[in-house]
């Protein structure tokens, strides 16, 4: 529903995420006008997905029907009509796309998007546009084979990485090209141009391709995060005349257009609304937690996620290194683990009687480095290392049964940061006085998990009470966009929140970075043992 701001001008931010469209307005201040969502399951029923998705029965094949994204944007818009949203007030807009999600475009598509005739909503016109209906998405694990062709073509994994920041990773679309080059090559032929859930969404804007931005390019093991442009190696390996579908790659904060005549006409946005490139949805929480260079976010879901913003990465057989989605210099690095806040659960229930008051309460009685107690808690396979289970040792490295239950509870958060901040360091992270954290997600409520990750990292940890940091960072990327190079990111988002200091390091520094050092040998025996 809309907010007042009277008369203002306005910025969008559009998330084309795995379970639904969200839209945040902003003023110029970026403080928040309107908000609203679409939810595939839900509100479209008809395309019968499951948390957004199709599993195929092979349970390695996930896809999403590529018309539901457009049949959602077209409800969200008219929602937004109906509650009179004041299209014409926005100045300009951008969107972000769940990772490595991809669409293959038909023959005839760059026409129909370009006559498009505002009298009928857009899924009526699109429908018969693409050459593939169900886009593979970023849940898809069926392309393992096309990973170790692609890693070979190059000359392994390591060198893959080393182009294109990441080894080969089976949702990573170059590999999910390759595997419709291989196995429905009358697709492939008949496909004029693949986007990315990104620029796919921004073409529905603009009304004519959207060309693929930096950062969301960097998740498809084709673009080179050096020279910023397609590898030919890579392309080469993927399919025939790859480059020629994939068109140009832009910088994310690249004005790639104005709005399409059907969005002036149908909506009432003014003609000179600009369109900013759209982005991955990684890239878009970066942007809207606003953070500076050398920033740590760790984000603490149900998964865990680190992001740092690099100027010097270091790209190897862990976690990911994308282009910089604010600054045309830089790089960002995305790691991920799967054992996150169910992990931290299980711990408090069973050692803390189910009570997050009681969980802390045992952190703070126990002392930083915890005696040289480790504990390993993978519940569940984890990404990096590809292990599981659960493993406890001593100060001496031996391996123990059980831990005393305070020991326990801070064996797993001290466990958890270390690991955040080796794969961290690993993919560039330098830790120096001026690093900050910047904590969100659920357990960033929590002062004493809090201060251990202070500790840990030896660098304070700040949080930041965004509700949708994707929507928010778009919507500011899309008016740095309008403001030009020029204007400093920075000062764009002035007017956000700053973030607030919470903890600070205490104590021995030094003690762990000495038991990082023990934490990365005791993971890697573990991991050598599987
Ligand atoms: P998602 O990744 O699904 O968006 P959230 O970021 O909302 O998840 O985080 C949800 C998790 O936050 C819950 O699983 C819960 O374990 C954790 N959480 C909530 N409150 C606390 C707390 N006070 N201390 C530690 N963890 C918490
Ligand atoms: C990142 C990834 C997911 C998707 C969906 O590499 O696969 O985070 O972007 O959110």
């Amino acid at each position: 529903m809309a907010g007042n701001g009277d008369g203002e001008r306005l910025f969008l931010g559009f998330d084309f995420s795995t379970q639904q469209i969200k839209v945040l307005a902003v003023t110029d201040q970026l403080k928040v006008f309107y908000e609203d969502h679409v939810q595939f399951d839900v509100d479209l029923p008809s395309y019968k997905t499951q948390g957004g998705v199709h599993i195929h029965d092979d349970h390695k094949t996930v896809t999403a029907p590529t018309l539901m994204w457009v049949d959602a944007l077209d409800l969200l818009l008219g929602r937004m009509k109906s509650a009179s949203f004041p299209f014409h007030r926005v100045a300009a807009l951008s969107g972000d796309g769940q990772q490595h999600g991809s669409v293959y475009w038909g023959q005839n598509a760059r026409e129909v998007l370009k006559s498009l005739s505002p009298e009928k909503p857009l899924a009526d016109q699109l429908k018969n546009c693409f050459s593939i209906d169900a886009s593979p998405v970023w849940m898809d694990a069926s392309t393992s084979s096309q990973c170790r062709q692609l890693e070979q073509s190059v000359g392994g994994p390591q060198k893959l990485s080393a182009i294109t920041g990441s080894r080969a990773f089976e949702r990573f679309t170059g590999n999910q090209i390759m595997k419709v080059f291989q196995t429905n090559r009358e697709a492939y032929d008949n496909t004029k141009r693949i986007s990315l859930v990104s620029s796919f969404a921004a073409s529905l804007f603009l009304g004519d391709y959207a060309p693929i931005d930096h950062s969301d390019g960097t998740g498809m093991n084709l673009l080179d995060i050096w020279s910023r442009d397609w590898s030919p190696d890579c392309l080469q390996a993927c399919g025939l005349d790859l480059g020629a579908k994939l068109g140009p790659v832009v910088h994310s904060t690249q004005n790639i257009g104005t709005v399409s005549q059907y969005m002036v006409s149908r909506y009432g946005f003014l003609p000179n609304c600009v369109v900013a490139a759209f982005v991955g949805d990684n890239p878009a929480s970066l942007a809207g937690l606003a953070p500076e260079p050398g920033d740590v976010i760790v984000s603490l879901g149900t998964s865990d996620t680190v992001f740092v913003w690099l100027s010097h990465p270091t790209p190897g057989l862990e976690g990911h290194v994308f282009l910089n989605p604010i600054d045309k210099q830089d790089y960002m690095s995305l790691t991920c683990f799967k054992n996150g806040s169910l992990t931290r659960e299980r711990i408090r229930d069973e050692k803390a009687g189910g009570s997050w008051d009681t969980f802390s309460e045992m952190l703070r009685k126990t002392p930083s480095g915890n005696h040289g107690n480790i504990g390993i808690y993978f519940d569940v396979t984890e990404i990096q290392p590809f292990a599981e289970g659960c493993f406890r040792f001593d100060d001496k490295g031996n391996k123990v049964e059980s831990f005393l239950p305070e020991v326990e509870v801070r064996a797993v958060i001290e466990s958890q940061f270390m690991a955040r901040r080796v794969y961290a360091e690993a993919v560039g992270l330098q830790l120096g006085p001026k690093t900050r954290v910047i904590a969100t997600g659920g357990a960033s409520q929590n002062q004493a998990i809090l201060q251990v990750l202070s500790d840990v990292f030896n660098s304070p940890v700040y949080i930041k009470d965004v509700p949708n940091s994707a929507c928010l960072g778009n919507a500011a990327r899309a008016k740095h966009t309008l403001l030009g190079p020029n204007v400093p990111f920075s000062s764009v988002v002035e007017g956000m929140q700053a973030p607030q200091l919470v903890a600070s390091p205490q104590g021995d520094s030094e003690g762990y970075t000495r038991l990082v050092k023990r934490y990365q040998e005791l993971e890697k025996m573990v991991a050598g043992s599987q």
